[in-house]
């Protein structure tokens, strides 16, 4: 892949060189002023909080009704937003300005106290007075000249605090100590655990410790760098070192939104602020695999036939950019796939639907349809002179859809129309961090390639980190146009805060090896607590040939994970489950079984991650943050509420340390209840990962003549439990209802009953009992 042809390569170093021709004038830092906010002068109430004068500069602070915090400097309000799924909420008219004792003021509401200090710093509270944050007066650098400013700023954080989040990390679920830039990356051909910044970063620092929990928020798209050090109690001389974090931006406004809680609460929150992800067909919580590299409908058929004659559940399959005619997006192969559309019915008819990769460049080549029509609308990125800006892409020379133009992207959703006459029934966005192929430099357009940006105009420098997001926004919009009764399937490689409004994602070129592994579910972790619950990795990695142990545990947790998925790129090695020997496909059959047996959970941890915000999969420490030995464990991870899952994560292991959360839980394969809090060691034979289910817990699954059934977990003695159901209501917009059951111990027998407003009733569902 890395080895162009040479007219191909001659042009991408052109590429490369003009782009740092381009952004010379924007890289050359000239002289610049520095700024501090000074002394505090005044401040003035306002909805939410008020304004704070100082004599540089001033800060709004506004506490939402819900809790959440905004505040921003130098007159940055949260508006305009790409995060904000709307309006930015309500203020709580509640909360009041007060002077504080040291010349600052602070902001006092029923669930937080906001307390800015004379020079400018601003902790946040919990109403017990506590702290959770403090950000320090931030500090910008103005050009002399005219210019954005950039600006950094340094937070402190409780010693015992743990970071999370900022988008899709490798290195995760834990970040440590180091710094972690925000700049949309493609790692060029595959990565592993050392590789940052990957294509889904977030300026979104989750961070836990004893005093409570919270999501900081820079609402701001610019280039940047996060530097975490985790904090020391006990440091020096007995006094606690706090942890800190320090912003650096490039540009753009110094803004803020602090939700705090408990996890679930932030979640709902921070979904409440940046939008509800959206629900993804029933038919997308089922295996589905893909491949760079069918190569033709045979080939296809041949594959679909495989999962078939072995009894094997598939899903869906993935079309990738070789089924394209020369690589162009929105055409068609015709030798190799001369009837799409009569492939698809053959595969829906077997109940396997397809799916497309749809790439944002466009070949720029005269006469070429699609070509012509966006240059006609004006559909392209232009450099500060009015050319378009081109770079070379796989179908050759491309140029690039501006997203941040709603016109464009009204242009680009009515584009899908042609995907859906070809019969695909979702759609996998790829290269739109943008990415482009580049011998040397960054593999993205140039700094200086400007952007609608929705009215305002400017540059790549604000526009990249959200190029992803809105041609999410683009396809997702345009799929609800063409299609209005059906839910759109996408994913994107790209994103950024809010992306899932339109869709999940997926690990990009994870490396097939075991840090790879491991990689994917830090991934799946860090931008499930951002907001983006939908996600998981290419099961057996992106690139080679995985052992068949790796392979299988790969399967194994992918069957976990929300986005179950094999894929592989062009020249690597098989990933269907039959191409590693008959004892792993017969461990893969397990893994495919069980996950289609608790489809209807997943179909419930969907529908409740859109109504409350919680992703399916959370950190073992959801429910317990303060459970320090739990906020260290990043090896495995709970499924919504009723179970825990610890996957196998390094080779030759037969047995596994499980961390457990407090509360009886139970070895689903064995029965055996264990007590937490605590770690117990289970076996892990090939043929599983172990999987603990809680006490009480009732979850939906699949009963024997495939309608629902309820399995319930007996209840601890003296305890209760219960679970929610959400039942497949379609693919369409039909409204779902949360039903409530409840599970306890009566005479040593376990009863399960659901719980409505009236009161309790049969459950009315089939029940099996585990645990007893
Ligand atoms: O379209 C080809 C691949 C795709 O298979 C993969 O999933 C993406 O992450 N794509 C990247 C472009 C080429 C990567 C080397």
């Amino acid at each position: 892949m890395r080895v162009f042809g040479a007219v191909r390569g001659l042009r991408a170093a052109r590429t490369a060189w003009g782009r740092w021709r381009a952004d010379a004038a924007l890289s050359a830092r000239g002289a610049e002023r520095a700024r501090v906010p000074g002394r505090a002068e005044g401040a003035e109430p306002a909805p939410g909080g008020g304004t704070v004068r100082f004599a540089r500069s001033s800060l709004r602070v506004s506490v939402s009704a819900g809790g959440t915090v905004f505040w921003g400097w130098d007159g940055a309000e949260p508006e305009p937003s790409y995060a904000l799924a709307g309006k930015a909420p309500e203020p709580d008219p509640r909360a009041v300005l007060e002077p504080d004792t040291d010349g600052g003021w602070r902001i006092v509401s029923e669930r937080v106290t906001v307390a800015v200090s004379r020079h400018g710093a601003v902790e946040i509270r919990t109403p017990g007075g506590v702290m959770l944050r403090r950000d320090l007066p931030p500090r910008w650098w103005e050009p002399v000249g005219g210019g954005p400013a950039r600006w950094a700023q340094r937070a402190e954080v409780p010693a015992d605090a743990r970071f999370f989040g900022l988008g899709g990390r490798s290195a995760g679920p834990r970040l440590r100590d180091g710094a972690y830039r925000l700049w949309n990356t493609d790692p060029k051909g595959r990565f592993g655990p050392g590789d940052d910044p990957l294509y889904f970063t977030m300026p979104v620092q989750y961070v836990v410790a004893d005093a409570g929990t919270h999501l900081a928020f820079h609402d701001n798209t610019w280039d940047g760098l996060v530097t975490l050090a985790e904090g020391e109690e006990g440091a020096g001389s007995g006094h606690d070192r706090p942890g800190t974090v320090e912003v650096r931006m490039e540009g753009g406004p110094l803004r803020c939104w602090v939700v705090v809680g408990t996890p679930a609460r932030v979640a709902h929150n921070w979904a409440a602020l940046t939008g509800a992800p959206a629900l993804p067909p029933a038919w997308a919580l089922g295996p589905q695999h893909a491949r760079w590299g069918f190569g033709d409908a045979a080939e296809v058929r041949r594959v679909v036939a495989g999962y078939r004659e072995r009894g094997l559940p598939l899903s869906a399959v993935h079309l990738d950019i070789d089924h394209y005619d020369r690589h162009r997006v929105f055409t068609v192969d015709r030798e190799r796939f001369p009837d799409l559309p009569g492939l698809a019915r053959e595969l829906r008819e077997q109940g396997v639907r397809l799916v497309s990769i749809v790439d944002p460049a466009v070949v720029a080549e005269p006469g070429d349809p699609l070509y012509e029509e966006g240059r006609t609308a004006g559909a392209f990125v232009r450099d500060a002179r009015g050319r378009e800006v081109r770079g070379e892409v796989w179908p050759g020379e491309c140029v690039f859809p501006d997203f941040t133009d709603p016109a464009v992207r009204e242009w680009w959703g009515g584009l899908y129309e042609e995907r859906l006459g070809q019969g695909f029934s979702g759609v996998w966005h790829d290269m739109n961090e943008p990415a482009l192929l580049t011998p040397f430099g960054e593999p993205t357009l140039p700094r200086s390639a400007r952007h609608a940006l929705d009215g305002r105009g400017g540059d790549h420098r604000e526009a990249h980190n959200v190029y992803g997001l809105l041609m999410a926004r683009a396809g997702y919009e345009g799929l609800r146009r063409l299609r209005p009764g059906e839910r759109p399937f996408l994913f994107t490689r790209a994103g950024w805060a809010g992306a899932q409004r339109y869709g999940g994602t997926w690990s990009g070129d994870v490396a097939t090896g075991w840090p790879g592994l491991r990689a994917s579910l830090s991934l799946v972790l860090g931008l499930g607590l951002c907001g983006v619950p939908y996600s998981g990795p290419d099961v057996g990695g992106f690139d080679g040939s995985p052992s068949p142990e790796l392979f299988l545990r790969w399967f194994q947790l992918g069957a976990w994970l929300p986005l179950f998925r094999t894929h592989s790129a062009l020249g690597a090695g098989r990933r269907e489950p039959w191409e590693f020997g008959p004892e792993v496909l017969e461990h893969a059959r397990v893994a495919l079984a069980e996950r289609e047996r608790l489809r209807p959970y997943f179909l419930t941890l969907a529908r409740l991650a859109r109504m409350t915000g919680a992703p399916y999969v959370r950190p073992v420490w959801w429910g317990a943050p303060e459970d320090r030995a739990l906020r260290d464990c990043e090896d495995a991870f709970l499924l919504g509420d009723g179970l825990l899952v610890a996957p196998v994560l390094h080779r030759g292991a037969d047995r596994r340390a499980v961390r457990l959360p407090r509360g009886r839980w139970y070895d689903t394969a064995t029965g055996e209840a264990y007590e937490g809090p605590g770690q117990v060691l289970l076996d892990a034979p090939l043929g599983r990962v172990p999987v603990l289910a809680r006490a009480g817990a009732v979850l939906p699954v699949a009963g024997g003549d495939g309608g629902l059934a309820l399995e319930v977990w007996a209840p601890a003695p003296g305890r209760t439990g219960g679970g929610l159901v959400v039942r497949d209501t379609g693919d369409g917009w039909e409204p779902a209802e949360i039903e409530r059951y409840q599970s306890r111990l009566v005479e040593g027998r376990v009863v399960v009953e659901r719980v409505t407003e009236e009161g309790t009733s049969e459950a009315g569902l089939p029940v099996r009992v585990r645990g007893v």
